[in-house]
């Protein structure tokens, strides 16, 4: 079979794959990784630890995919130039630098500003955040900090039972039993904690801070952009806090507001989007098409790279799969009978698949009162799609 004939049959396969995956219907995903729990504990995969991940910080950007992590944008102090990991499970993008746990350790580079990529002695880390030029993780002993310190940033103060952290410019959060704790710079308010119930999660940005609880999307600190002014949102799961924009997920996808110099906050099109991360003048999202980048470019921190996010191990990427989505739904009613169903169309598609041709195509797989019914006539229209699609 002709190589480009082989790739058009692969993307209508596809697709048929994609619309059996969605009619699963709306699944948990615990680690917001794209991957239902179900699906992961089927396939081995780990349903409490995210496959793959987005993480922009400063000028740069960096994901964890099926072979491990990629950064892009400014590399002056080679904070996107990623070294030697040992299966990877964790990346976290801070202002000049860039840290990852793997199968060993926690591992840093890029700038080393005070300190904050000299790791200390940390047991079962599980958790990263990277602040302006402060890290924190968290481990068996809870949130251990270093770096600058000009702030108190690194000074954690007594937790019980952390279950987050959260670095910002030059102040850190973190999540506990009792409640959200924050430390380090408060001139503008941005360690004030106000009243929050059940908090699930929390975002240091540069100068302020969100956390989604009961309420919804909660923010405090500098408002000078408008970062802290959160928008009507409905059942909002996620917020990420930048340096002066704050971005959200929520039922109806993500939502950014605040600074937009460089665009931001302008959301492009996305499809069941499940991770946002912002950095200083640029967004990136995970979603099903895999990592999407918009905003400042000057570096190249949106030009997200090739990436090899294949869950499913067919060897074509979320974004070469989300092409073959687009292929118009209709051009798949190979019958001709107005309507595109598995057991007759995609029944003829995976039999014409397997080279079937003839009676051994179309006999018991045509729709009553279908256009096509003879197998010549499926076998041109085969012919037909096969030149459309290109
Ligand atoms: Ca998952
Ligand atoms: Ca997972
Ligand atoms: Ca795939
Ligand atoms: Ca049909």
């Amino acid at each position: 079979m002709p190589l480009q004939f082989a790739l058009k049959l692969l993307k209508i396969s596809s697709l048929l794959m994609l619309m059996l995956f969605s009619l699963s219907g709306h699944a948990v995903d615990t680690d917001n990784d794209g991957l239902p729990d179900d699906w992961e504990i089927e396939n081995g995969r780990n349903p409490l630890v995210a496959d793959y991940q987005v993480s922009a910080a400063g000028n740069h950007s960096c994901a964890l995919d099926d072979s491990g992590v990629h950064c892009w944008g400014r590399n002056e102090y080679g904070q996107t130039t990623v070294p030697a990991l040992s299966n990877p499970t964790q990346v976290s993008s801070g202002g000049y630098h860039t840290c990852a746990i793997d199968d060993s350790a926690v591992h840093c580079w890029g700038r080393n500003y005070a300190g904050s990529t000299n790791v200390p002695a940390l047991s079962n880390p599980t958790q990263l955040s990277l602040g302006s030029n402060h890290t924190c993780a968290l481990d068996d002993s809870g949130v251990v900090c270093w770096g600058w310190n000009g702030n108190g940033q690194a000074n954690v103060p007594a937790l019980s039972n952390p279950t987050q952290v959260s670095a910002g410019g030059t102040h850190t959060c973190a999540i506990d039993d009792s409640a959200v704790h924050c430390w380090g710079n408060y001139y503008e308010g941005q360690t004030n904690v106000p009243a929050l119930t059940n908090p699930t999660q929390i975002s240091a940005g540069e100068v302020h801070t969100c956390a989604v609880d009961d309420s919804g999307v909660v923010c405090w600190g500098r408002n000078n952009y408008g970062q802290t002014a959160v928008p009507a949102l409905s059942n909002p799961t996620q917020v990420s806090a930048g340096n002066y924009h704050t971005c959200a997920i929520d039922d109806s996808g993500v939502h950014c507001w605040g600074w937009d110099n460089y665009g931001q906050i302008d959301v492009p099109a996305l499809s069941n989007p499940t991770q946002i991360s912002s950095g200083m003048a640029h967004t990136c999202a995970l979603n099903d098409s895999g990592v999407v980048c918009w905003g400042w470019n000057e570096y190249g921190q949106i030009d997200v790279p090739s990436l090899m996010i294949d869950p499913d191990g067919d060897g074509l990427s979320a974004s070469e799969e989300s092409e073959a989505a687009t292929i118009p739904l209709q051009i798949l009613d190979i019958d001709g009978d107005g309507n595109f169903d598995a057991l007759t169309d995609g029944l003829i598609i995976l039999r014409y698949s397997f080279g079937l041709r003839g009676g051994q195509l179309i006999d018991g797989a045509v729709a009553e009162g279908s256009l096509r019914t003879s197998a010549s006539e499926v076998e041109a229209y085969f012919d037909s799609i096969m030149s459309d699609l290109d």
